[in-house]
């Protein structure tokens, strides 16, 4: 489904004189709003080709009707959601569940639609129909090598389709590890995934980026072998300048902090990418910022001042992906929710008054430190956010325009009720 651009201006045009009046307030508060908003306005977060269906837990799953059927219909419903938000311009692809049949047609598509490919993701945390050997007991960390290096060939046919496609990194994430005391040697299943890593990293093209993403428990529950960020930047650091640490919000012990961790891997230069998603208990893979909006705007602050000092673009040096998962909500309304809530935190950190912070960390003053903070923080920044994706040609109210064209119930008459998104 498509939303033409004169449909969209003509949702915008009904909010105009509110939003301007709430634009030319904040504008007044803020003292280099041009600036802000140009940094808005480039700023693209990747949508995972997993994202776009119903995701289900291990209890089950209830289908939302209208699901994309196949990758074509899954980088359709991106364009319809980059044509509102203007903020996801990028799609990130999981092989195998969706492997490219034509590539040179996929292309043309996600031209047309103004997206580029983000980074390739494999999968070695589950075996496929055809699979020759088991991942039950690991994958790059497994005992028997021949099992090593069928997941080591998926990862190098992964890249190559990366090279079709114009994709320019791959994140690695294993589900490797144990779940009992005495199953696993930590040290041989550390060796033997670097073995594995190091060869997939000589596969990468020179301009390629490799993201070892980690995550502290789940499916294994007693150890995972690329854990936590520690464990991620042994193997980034052993690996060469082209292997980076990846960041998952929600791939974290309860209550880490995880703004510490993004500004010490920045300050190494060692953080590739981040996989954004909120939680209450684990890795719940909720909205972006439907909990914790505070954490994720500290994130940010520690993002913006990291990526400044070491005079980074915003968005084109790290990988910024939506991972999460949809089991209540339509898809892509969680995601547009998704959308907004980066772009809200991101906005607030711009307006950090770095120069008042240093001078009062300097000073020792705990209280005005805190001040300066919670003063971005509670700005209400939203029409801000709207004005970039205005000037952008997106929607004023994403939300409202997806509702009002009635989007999900003509994706249903299109596709159907009871269809299955590849990949779930
Ligand atoms: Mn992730």
């Amino acid at each position: 489904m498509h939303i033409e651009k004169n449909k969209i201006a003509q949702y915008n045009s009904a909010l105009s004189k509110q939003h301007q009046q709430r634009f030319k307030f904040l504008s007044g508060e803020i003292d280099n709003v041009e600036a802000v908003l140009q940094k808005l306005r480039r700023f693209q977060i990747a949508i995972p080709s997993w994202a776009l269906g119903s995701g289900g837990t291990r209890f089950g799953r209830f289908s939302i009707g209208g699901e994309p059927r196949n990758l074509e219909e899954k980088i359709q419903d991106l364009g319809l959601l980059h044509a509102l938000s203007k903020n996801s311009g990028a799609i990130s692809l999981h092989i195998p569940w969706d492997i490219p049949e034509n590539t040179k047609h996929i292309k043309k598509l996600t031209a047309e639609l103004d997206l580029k490919f983000d980074a390739m993701n494999s999968n070695t945390f589950q075996d496929q129909p055809n699979q020759k050997l088991s991942y039950k007991f690991g994958s790059m960390q497994h005992v028997n090598k021949a099992v090593r290096k069928q997941a080591v060939e998926h990862n190098k046919d992964v890249i190559k389709y990366g090279i079709e496609l114009g994709s320019k990194s791959l994140t690695v994430w294993l589900s490797d590890g144990s779940c009992f005391p005495g199953q696993l040697n930590f040290r041989n299943a550390f060796q033997n995934t670097l073995e594995s890593l190091r060869e997939v990293y000589a596969a990468l093209p020179k301009d390629w980026k490799l993201f070892v993403e980690y995550k502290a428990f789940e499916p294994n529950f007693y150890s995972t072998t690329v854990g936590d960020w520690g464990q991620s930047l042994l193997y980034a650091n052993k690996l060469g300048e082209k292997a980076y640490t990846l960041v998952d919000l929600g791939h974290h012990l309860p209550n880490a902090n995880i703004e510490q961790i993004v500004s010490l891997l920045l300050m190494e230069g060692k953080l590739g990418g981040f996989h954004f998603n909120d939680s209450k208990y684990g890795d719940d893979d909720l909205t972006v910022g439907s909990i914790k909006p505070y954490q994720l705007f500290l994130i940010f602050n520690e993002l913006v001042e990291g990526m400044d000092a070491k005079k980074m673009d915003h968005a084109k040096e790290l990988a910024w992906m939506i991972d999460a998962s949809h089991n209540v909500k339509d898809p892509l309304e969680d995601l547009l929710q998704s959308i907004e809530a980066i772009m809200i935190a991101y906005a607030q950190a711009l307006l950090v008054d770095r120069r008042k912070l240093t001078e009062a960390q300097n000073n020792n003053d705990v209280v005005l430190a805190q001040e300066i903070l919670q003063s971005s923080f509670r700005t209400d920044v939203r029409a801000l956010v709207a004005e970039a994706r205005l000037k952008n040609g997106g929607a004023l109210d994403p939300i409202n325009v997806f509702r009002k064209e009635k989007v999900r119930k003509n994706l249903i008459k299109q596709r159907g009720f009871k269809n299955v998104a590849t990949g779930l």
